[in-house]
């Protein structure tokens, strides 16, 4: 049989054809295609104008994100007790103070406060928050939005929509949203986890549940699916499971993902996303800042894969230890997607090492990123960060390709780039976002 020469038309100076790339190009080009394409944030827990005040977005609230808060406490005297007491605005001006003031904005929560009042044209120096808080009242947030979204280069992001959170629940039953920029997922904690404190909920409005999921609530959660999926048209249905997360096993979180949730997202055809290892709560006295990280036993999750073939699993891992497994089971299970460098990963010095082992393990078959972003203008130094620490990684994988003699071309590279974070998730998802 005859061998396929690898070899381009590449001549050893490193010099190309027509089409293909000489070695020295492709690192811009590279940040070319990056910066101009447009991707879709998967995970976020921003929310469209229809839901009001829950939506956050201003100085103020991008300095009381809980990834400063944590920071705060250990560059403050001031103890979470005394820190709870304070306004909104007294908690900015006291995170500001200490972490921009007082000591240089190194980390990557604090320099990416840095990169979004640089990006809108604001003093990165000031003592106070005087001009930046005068500026966002300044805006209104439609346009707001959109000029926001285009900074960051996201054409549209994915929510995170809790259908028993009171205010939320509130907006979906009364005509809820239809922003083209913003995707709803249907949240699921309060039920599979959460299902001791919320089955009640359940039940008070008129599913037949209870509190040992025993009966007809399987079919009652079903229902309770069915009329959410009809309501807020998902793209997905998600989790955030512990790092004790086990299945199978005899819990009702167990119960209620085998013979309720799977079943629906395969009647809808929606994935199941799973964000796997947190450990909630390991300081009370933080609040939503006191989460930690414990690493899995993704045995778990290499028997959904296996047990449920016709269901699709968009998953995400805390730990870092956890990172290699996910990417060696996404390459048993084609119903496994990865994806993100979720939370206490999304640094440049881990999201490094996860992608290049994800490209040398999975090519472009995985989703690199997601913003988590809470506060509205987070995505811009969120979204700046993954393209300039993503840039000489993609660069790598070509230079290396180039050198083992294949050609290498701006058509490739763009392929490649719109699979990585747009078509991944389209056709996971059935989503035509624009
Ligand atoms: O479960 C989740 O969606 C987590 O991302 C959040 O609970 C977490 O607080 C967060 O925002 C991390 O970035
Ligand atoms: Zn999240």
């Amino acid at each position: 049989m005859g061998t396929t020469s690898l070899k381009s038309p590449n001549r050893k100076d490193g010099s190309s054809s027509a089409r293909g790339l000489k070695a020295e190009q492709i690192h811009s080009e590279v940040e070319d295609v990056l910066a101009s394409t447009p991707f879709i944030d998967i995970h976020t827990h921003l929310f469209s104008p229809a839901f009001g005040k829950i939506g956050l977005w201003g100085i103020d609230e991008l300095l009381t994100y809980h990834y400063l808060e944590a920071e705060f406490f250990r560059s403050s005297d001031t103890t979470p007790e005394e820190y709870w007491k304070l306004s909104k605005g007294e908690r900015a001006e006291a995170i500001w103070k200490a972490l921009f003031v007082e000591n240089s904005p190194v980390s990557e929560s604090t320099r990416g406060i840095i990169t979004v009042l640089h990006a809108l044209g604001l003093p990165t120096d000031a003592s106070g928050l005087r001009e930046a808080r005068r500026f966002f009242t300044e805006q209104s947030i439609e346009p707001h939005i959109r000029r926001v979204l285009q900074m960051a280069g996201v054409s549209s992001v994915v929510m995170t929509n809790d259908p028993l959170d009171p205010d939320e629940r509130n907006v979906w039953m009364n005509g809820g949203q239809n922003h083209v920029q913003f995707h709803p997922v249907l949240r699921l904690d309060r039920i599979l986890w959460g299902w001791p404190n919320h089955w009640q909920q359940l039940a008070s409005e008129g599913y037949a549940v209870d509190e040992s999921a025993s009966g007809k609530s399987l079919a009652e959660v079903r229902r309770f699916l069915a009329d959410w999926q009809k309501r807020m048209r998902p793209l997905y249905m998600a989790v955030s499971l512990t790092d004790s997360f086990q299945f199978p096993d005899e819990s009702i979180t167990g119960k209620l993902l085998s013979e309720a949730v799977l079943p629906s997202c395969r009647e809808f055809g929606l994935p199941m996303s799973l964000m796997i290892g947190v450990r909630r709560q390991v300081n009370p006295r933080l609040r939503l800042a006191g989460d930690a990280v414990g690493k899995a036993d993704l045995r778990a999750l290499e028997n959904l894969c296996r047990g449920f073939p016709d269901n699709r699993f968009l998953v995400s891992v805390l730990s870092r230890e956890n990172q290699h497994e996910l990417a060696v089971y996404a390459r048993k299970f084609n119903n496994l997607m990865p994806f993100g460098c979720w939370w206490f990963l999304n640094n440049p010095s881990i999201v490094e090492e996860v992608t290049r082992e994800r490209i040398e393990l999975l090519g472009t078959s995985f989703i690199p990123q997601h913003s988590d972003a809470r506060v509205l203008e987070q995505v811009i130094y969120k979204w700046h960060n993954t393209r300039r620490t993503l840039a000489p990684i993609l660069a790598n994988a070509y230079q290396l390709l180039h050198a083992d003699g294949a050609e290498i071309t701006r058509q490739m590279i763009q392929r490649d780039v719109t699979r990585l974070f747009r078509t991944n998730f389209e056709k996971w998802t059935g989503l035509r976002a624009g």
